[in-house]
């Protein structure tokens, strides 16, 4: 069949957790639970539309081939494989992809081989690895992965209702200088991250190096580009004065959407996307570890 190749961000919906305060519980995921990547494969929508797509069906779920028992309730009456479904709006896109390459060669076990889904523009769960069925239902599916798990609290009418995870959030990282570097003081340091967005596109990126107190705009390296992150960069004059700077990116899209200051506590620990405290650490220039600068 025809295959296709998208550039594609994937970022687990947990990623960052570790800056939650309090902490919470499950992976405490950092900045790396995030990827660019190139992937091949066979447009979903080609296969429905070989198979032909009941005019009722509503949504297709995908299923892998991992299954077993959750260790947390509610524990389902049996083992399950990881199933997802997608909205049959998006399942239909031209970007969503049964993927069976990853940067040109073959999908490496970790990441999901000999196929996977590739569902551009929503949280990694959504691609699900693996890939054994694929299942149009004419009732929304309301399985274990987006219910229990990879679910937040929406609202219908001001009562809360689980809603299953999808679209990324639009966010951005910082990538350099790494949390608790020690730079020198009074150099130009270039800063280094990426900002990313779900289906709108990422269009300004600022950078605060005072906690927050002030912003100014970085510069992109890269084009905007439907799904796929942007790296940026800025230049960064260090302070004069040895201590501890808190470094932040906050970055807008095509909507007129700014990354929020804080976590909304409805997305439960996922959707970590304000922006992110970078904490370092400037020395008094002799190569001298900076007060408050741990061992
Ligand atoms: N079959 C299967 N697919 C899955 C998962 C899983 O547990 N089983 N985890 C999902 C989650 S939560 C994420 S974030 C991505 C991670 O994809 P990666 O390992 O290629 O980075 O895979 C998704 N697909
Ligand atoms: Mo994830």
């Amino acid at each position: 069949m025809p295959s296709e190749t998208h550039v594609a961000t994937l970022e687990c919906a947990g990623n960052s957790r570790v800056f939650l305060i309090p902490q919470v519980a499950g992976a405490q995921w950092e900045l790396g639970a995030v990827g660019n990547a190139e992937w091949t494969g066979v447009p979903l929508s080609a296969l429905l539309e070989r198979a032909g797509l009941a005019d009722d069906a509503c949504e297709i779920v995908l299923e892998g081939a991992d299954r077993g028992t959750p260790a947390e309730p509610p524990v389902p009456p049996g083992p399950i494989s990881y199933a997802r479904s997608l909205p049959r709006h998006k399942a239909v896109q031209p970007e969503v992809l049964i993927a069976y390459q990853m940067n040109g060669r073959d999908l490496p076990v970790d990441h999901g081989y000999p196929v996977r889904a590739v569902v551009p523009g929503h949280y990694g769960m959504a691609s699900v690895k693996w890939l054994t069925h694929i299942h149009a239902v004419r009732e929304p599916f309301g399985g274990y992965w987006q219910t229990s798990d990879y679910a937040y609290w929406g609202d219908l009418d001001g009562k809360p209702v689980r809603r299953a995870l999808g679209e990324i959030k639009l966010k951005s990282e910082i990538a350099r200088p790494r949390v608790y570097e020690t730079l020198a003081p009074n150099q130009r340091y270039t800063v280094f991250g990426v900002a990313w967005a779900g289906e709108t596109e990422v269009t300004g990126i600022a950078v605060s190096t005072d906690g927050g107190a002030n912003w100014a705009e970085a510069d992109f390296i890269d084009p905007a580009q439907p799904h796929a992150w942007r790296r940026w960069t800025f230049d960064w004059m260090t302070p004069k004065k040895p201590g501890r700077y808190i470094l932040l990116a906050r970055a807008r899209d095509s909507s007129g959407y700014v990354q929020p200051d804080k976590h909304d506590p409805r997305h439960g620990s996922y959707v970590i996307n304000h922006p992110l405290p970078i904490e370092v650490f400037v020395n008094d220039g002799d190569g001298a570890a900076a007060a408050g600068t741990p061992a």
